[in-house]
């Protein structure tokens, strides 16, 4: 009984991440989970705290990642170190921890688990032309892409959080149907979401994502999904300025998004999750059309 119990809760669960993959889709009901964990960050800029979490019964399991947190005068209260509570809330695109409360404060030596803010890399280096493989198992290169504009951006297909990876394939979904709607972007733009799970996303794991958030194989024209050994996607996120580690099982990871001219030059760095297809679409504009 309880074993049928938590296949169906399995099933349920899986079906919830892969609505949450890609689709647009309708309003999706709030989900609310109880976290416990402990603070490794704090970003008021961000409006965002790291939390080094347990497993969220029903959810995930036990990470580190970045949450947006709605109640505002906690991040004069919060410090790397402290155990904390709150609610976790799931609601379409968006999620947030809600009422945050510190449970035990920081030990003297609480060590910081942060990523380090990277600088890397510099606008106008050009970028080396890096190996991976992509949704149909082909060697790609990025120098192959010289004469396009290229937007490339990192995900896992597994990553549970609707603003974070999920997100990024959504965002790159609106642009690849701006680009396919302008020809003077579709001859000169090419989109590459490369995955940080390479041991995971396979080619045929990729291929069935990529299906999923670009809708039809038409569109892997346009929009590379690649991976490679883990060193070669270490080399590329290295260049990049991403930062991502495995802890328990899952990938703690922040977003970084590039726009690269058709000379394969670092034009923009798109950080987090804030920025829009909109901006982006106008950015590829001013390149593309002004070359
Ligand atoms: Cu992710």
């Amino acid at each position: 009984m309880r074993a049928q119990q938590f296949m169906g809760w399995l099933v349920g669960l899986s079906m919830v991440l892969a609505l949450a993959a890609c689709q647009a889709g309708k309003p999706v009901p709030q989900q609310r989970f109880d976290l416990r964990g402990k603070v490794v960050a704090v970003d008021k800029s961000q409006g965002a705290v790291t939390v080094a979490h347990e497993a969220v019964q029903g959810y995930m399991g036990a990470m580190t990642m970045s949450f947006s947190l709605k109640d505002k005068w906690a991040f004069d209260v919060l410090k790397p170190g402290q155990s904390v509570s709150a609610t976790l809330v799931i609601e379409g695109d968006h999620s947030w921890l809600e009422g945050i409360v510190v449970t035990e404060e920081a030990k003297p030596e609480g060590n910081s688990l942060a990523p380090p803010e990277s600088s890397r890399p510099l606008v106008g280096e050009e970028v080396p032309d890096f190996p991976l493989i992509n949704q149909d198992g082909k060697r790609i290169h990025l120098h192959q892409y010289h004469g396009q504009a290229l937007l490339l951006t990192f995900i896992y297909t597994r990553c549970p959080l609707p603003d974070y990876c999920p997100l990024m394939s959504k965002n790159f979904g609106k642009i690849l149907e701006e680009v396919r709607a302008h020809p003077e972007l579709s001859h000169s733009t090419h989109l590459l979401s490369i995955s940080i799970d390479p041991e995971y996303d396979k080619p045929a794991v990729l291929r069935a994502y990529g299906l999923d958030c670009a809708g039809s194989p038409h569109a892997f024209k346009h929009w590379d999904f690649a991976s490679g050994t883990p060193d070669q996607v270490r080399a590329v996120a290295d260049f990049f300025g991403l930062k991502y580690w495995t802890d328990g099982g899952q990938i703690v990871h922040a977003l970084v998004t590039a726009l690269i001219s058709l000379d394969g030059r670092v034009v923009k760095i798109y950080r987090g999750n804030e920025w829009q297809p909109a901006q982006v679409v106008s950015d590829l504009q001013n390149i593309t059309v002004s070359k």
